[in-house]
C-alpha cells in the first residue's frame, strides 16, 4: 500500500491546471523558480495534490510560441484505444487505471527488469519543455510538457553494443481500453526509434502538461514526446521499453507500410500517398501555416539523417 499519490491517481476535477499554471508563471517572473526545482527533484509525486508541479525550471529546447488551449490539448486527441475520434480519449480514457504501474524493460542491455513508475522517475528531475507536436493528418499544437530525457532513463538500463534500436509498447488491456476490442490497429501500439534518435537531447519522456500530471487522454502516466517526427511516434502510456538489434516494426508502419514508415521525420517534402504535407492546421488558428522540416527541429536533429535518402527512409 502507497500513501503517496501518484499524479494520475489525482481526478483531473482535483486541479485546475490552467489557474495553477498561471499562478506558477507569476512565480517564475518574481524569479522564485529555482528554490521549487530543488523540491521537486527530492519527491515529486509526494508534494500536495493541487499543484503537483510546482517551480519547474523551463527547459531551453522550448519554443517561444503561443500554446494550445489546455482544452484542446486535453480534447481533440489521438489515443485509437480509446476510439478514433477526436473527441473520443477525453470521454472514455477514464477507464484507464494508471496505478500500480510498471515498465518491464528487455533486451540487449544490462539491466532489465520490470520497474515500479516511481523506480522509473526517483532519479530524474523534471522540467518544462514547450514543443510543437505536428500530426500527420495535417494539424499542431503547442504543448508545454513536463519531463526528462529518455537518454537519462535509457542510460540506467545500459544498453549493449547490440543495441541499435529501441522499441516501446503501450498497455494492452483490453477491458479498460475499449478500442483495442477492434482490430484498427494492431495491438499492442508499437513504437520505435533508433539508439541515436532516442539518445537526442530533444527526446522526453513526458509525465505532465500545463503544471499538471498528464491526463489519461493523453497518455498518463508515461509517455514519449519525439517532437520532430509525427505525433504518431510519440507513443501514450508505456509499460515496455526493449532494445533491439532490428528495427522495430510499428503498429502504423504494419497497419500501412506505403503511408507511414519508420523515420516518421516531419517533412513537406514528402507527401503522404493521399494528401500534401507542405502545410499544417495549428489548432486554434484560422489560416494554415507552412510545415517546416523536421517540425522545426532542423537545426538540431538534422545531422542525425546526414547522407539518407529522407525520400526512401520517409
Ligand atoms: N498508444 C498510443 N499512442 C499514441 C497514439 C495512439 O493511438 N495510441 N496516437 C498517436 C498520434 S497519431 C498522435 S498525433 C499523438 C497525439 O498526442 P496527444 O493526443 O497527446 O496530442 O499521440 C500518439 N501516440
Ligand atoms: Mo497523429
Amino acid at each position: 500500500m502507497t500513501l503517496i499519490r501518484t499524479p494520475s491517481d489525482i481526478d483531473p476535477s482535483e486541479i485546475t491546471p490552467e489557474s495553477v499554471y498561471r499562478e506558477r508563471r507569476r512565480f517564475m517572473q518574481a524569479g522564485l523558480a529555482l528554490s521549487g526545482a530543488a523540491l521537486l527533484g527530492e519527491a515529486p509525486f509526494a508534494q500536495a495534490t493541487v499543484t503537483p508541479f510546482t517551480g519547474l525550471t523551463r527547459s531551453a529546447f522550448s519554443v517561444d510560441e503561443s500554446q494550445t488551449e489546455y482544452k484542446d490539448v486535453t480534447g481533440y486527441n489521438n489515443f485509437y484505444e480509446f476510439g478514433t475520434g477526436k473527441e473520443d480519449p477525453a470521454a472514455n480514457a477514464h477507464t484507464l487505471r494508471t496505478s500500480p504501474w510498471s515498465v518491464t524493460v528487455e533486451g540487449e542491455c544490462a539491466k532489465p527488469g520490470t520497474y515500479t513508475l516511481e523506480d522509473i522517475l526517483k532519479p530524474h528531475a523534471l522540467e518544462e519543455r514547450i514543443y510543437r507536436l505536428r500530426c500527420v493528418e495535417g494539424w499542431s499544437m503547442v504543448i508545454p510538457w513536463i519531463g526528462f530525457p529518455l537518454a537519462d532513463l535509457i542510460k540506467r538500463f545500459e544498453p549493449t553494443g547490440n543495441a541499435k534500436y529501441v522499441e516501446f509498447e503501450t498497455l494492452r488491456d483490453p477491458e479498460r481500453m475499449p478500442g483495442q476490442r477492434r482490430s484498427v490497429l494492431h495491438w499492442p501500439y508499437v513504437e520505435g526509434l533508433r539508439m541515436d534518435e532516442a539518445m537526442h537531447p530533444l527526446t522526453l519522456m513526458a509525465v505532465g502538461l500545463y503544471g499538471a500530471a498528464l491526463p489519461k487522454q493523453n497518455g498518463a502516466p508515461i509517455r514519449l514526446v519525439v517532437p520532430w517526427k509525427y505525433g504518431f511516434k510519440s507513443i501514450k502510456s508505456i509499460v515496455k521499453i526493449r532494445f533491439v538489434e532490428q528495427q522495430p516494426l510499428s503498429s502504423w508502419t504494419r497497419a500501412a507500410p506505403d503511408e507511414y514508415g519508420f523515420y516518421s521525420n516531419v517533412n513537406p517534402e514528402v507527401d503522404h500517398p493521399r494528401w500534401s504535407q507542405r502545410s499544417e492546421r495549428r489548432i486554434g488558428e484560422f489560416l494554415k501555416r507552412k510545415t517546416l522540416m523536421f517540425n522545426g527541429y532542423a537545426e538540431q536533429v538534422a545531422s542525425l539523417y546526414a547522407g539518407m535518402d529522407l525520400r526512401k527512409n520517409f
